[in-house]
């Protein structure tokens, strides 16, 4: 479905006073608001070809209706999210789902969204109808080698169709590991696991004046194995990452720690030692949740932002273009749509409250152990209403105001159901 713009310029034109009002706080008191919208307009999240349908989970799924059946309809439902939010201006693909039957046409209709092809997802966590060897106890780490080359060569593949969309990098997340004790060597399973990995390195295109590939390795503390996983933490993340050379990098999904794992200091380690990659935002109460980013915990995201901004400054990265920002969630009982539009809110949100922190008093504040001054530096950006500054980023850029009222003014979801039908279901999990 199409966005007519004239729809978007009625909106906004609605909403102006009210919202010249809530941005004239921030445009007359603080200096830096000119910039925090600046750097807003260039930051993109690129959306999951995998979080457009209703997730469910192993007891049921409930679809609600007008689901992308097709590769192009997922393009088309990331290029709406843009149009709306002009935040959201990338997709990123997990093969054998989204494998493209005409590339030139997949890549020219993203073109016409303005949305480029972000890191390519191998699978080899399920198996696929037609493959002959099972990963039912691991695919990189398996103890038969037969089924390591299948891994391997699937992994490959996935580079490939990369490199024909114009994508720039590599997600390996591994669901290997064991689910009892006595189960697997962990010596071995690490083993055999990083040599895989160094054949799939290998294989990444070389640098060029357009493409950089880089490889992002995913970690996740359990699940689906119960009892270890072979890439369990960042720890053996950034070892595996290590070993491999330059283009490998860690990738922190929020919902992959136990609980209450202290993520801030992950991200500011992993950024001090190069080795930070990329994202993938979501929250969780109890694990691997795939709820909507800083739904649970808005703090922890604005203190994850917090670390980022500092860390990227500090080691002179661009903020936009430097790191992989993605969102991955699972949508049970929301318009998976509707959940994107909150979750990259969510993400401006706790952006453009790092950029606003004063680092200099911060660092004062720590240099003379001023506990409560460095806490109260903090507190008092978080609990800073910045959704203007987000409104007025947005507005420039061409999208809407209020992007969720637009979709649910527009009836979005009655017109796809119209479209495709009540009980489609999108490629996938
Ligand atoms: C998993 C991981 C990983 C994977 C995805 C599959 O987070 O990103 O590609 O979900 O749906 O939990
Ligand atoms: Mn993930
Ligand atoms: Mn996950």
């Amino acid at each position: 479905m199409l966005l007519n713009p004239q729809y978007i310029a009625d909106h906004n034109q609605l909403r102006s006073d009210s919202h010249r009002s809530k941005l004239s706080y921030w445009a007359n008191e603080v200096e830096k608001a000119e910039f925090v919208i600046q750097k807003l307009i260039d930051f993109q999240i690129a959306i999951p070809s995998w979080a457009l349908g209703t997730g469910g989970t192993r007891f049921g799924r409930f679809s609600g209706g007008g689901e992308p059946r097709s590769l192009e309809e997922k393009i088309d439902d990331v290029g709406l999210l843009h149009a709306l939010n002009r935040s959201s201006g990338a997709i990123s693909l997990h093969i054998p789902w989204d494998i493209p039957k005409d590339v030139a046409a997949i890549r020219q209709q993203a073109g016409s969204h303005g949305l480029a092809f972000d890191a390519v997802n191998s699978n080899t966590f399920q198996d696929q109808s037609d493959q002959p060897l099972s990963y039912k106890f691991g695919s990189l780490q398996h103890v038969d080698k037969a089924v390591r080359q299948q891994a391997i060569d699937h992994n490959i593949e996935v580079i490939r169709h990369g490199e024909a969309l114009g994508s720039q990098a590599l997600t390996v997340w591994l669901s290997d590991g064991s689910c009892f004790p006595g189960q697997l060597n962990f010596r071995k399973a690490f083993e055999r696991t990083l040599e895989s990995l160094h054949e799939i390195y290998a294989a990444l295109p070389p640098d060029s004046d357009t493409a950089r590939w880089k490889m992002f390795v995913e970690y996740k503390a359990f699940e689906p194995n119960f009892y270890s996983m072979t890439v369990g933490d960042w720890g053996s993340s950034f070892l595996y990452a290590s070993k491999l050379g330059p283009k490998a990098y860690t990738l922190v999904d929020l919902g992959h720690h136990l609980p209450n794992a202290n993520i801030e200091q992950i991200v500011a380690i992993l950024l001090q030692e190069g080795k930070l990659g990329g994202f993938h935002f979501n929250d969780s109460k109890y694990g691997d949740d795939d709820l909507t980013a800083g739904s649970i915990k808005p703090y922890q995201l604005f203190l994850i932002f917090n670390e980022l901004v500092d860390g990227m400054d500090a080691h002179g990265m661009n903020h936009a273009t430097d790191l992989g920002w993605m969102i991955d969630a699972s949508h049970n009982v929301k318009d998976p749509l509707e959940d994107l539009l909150q979750s990259v809110e969510a993400i401006q949100i706790a952006y453009a409250q790092a950029l606003l922190v004063d680092r200099v008093a911060l660092e004062e504040a720590r240099e003379a152990n001023d506990v409560v001054q460095a806490q109260e530096l903090l507190q008092d950006v978080f609990r800073s209403d910045v959704r203007p500054l987000v409104a007025e980023a947005r507005r420039r850029a061409g999208g809407a105001l209020d992007p969720l009222a637009l979709f649910r003014q527009l009836n979005v979801r009655d017109s796809l159901i119209r479209e495709r039908g009540a009980k489609t279901v999108a490629t996938g999990l």
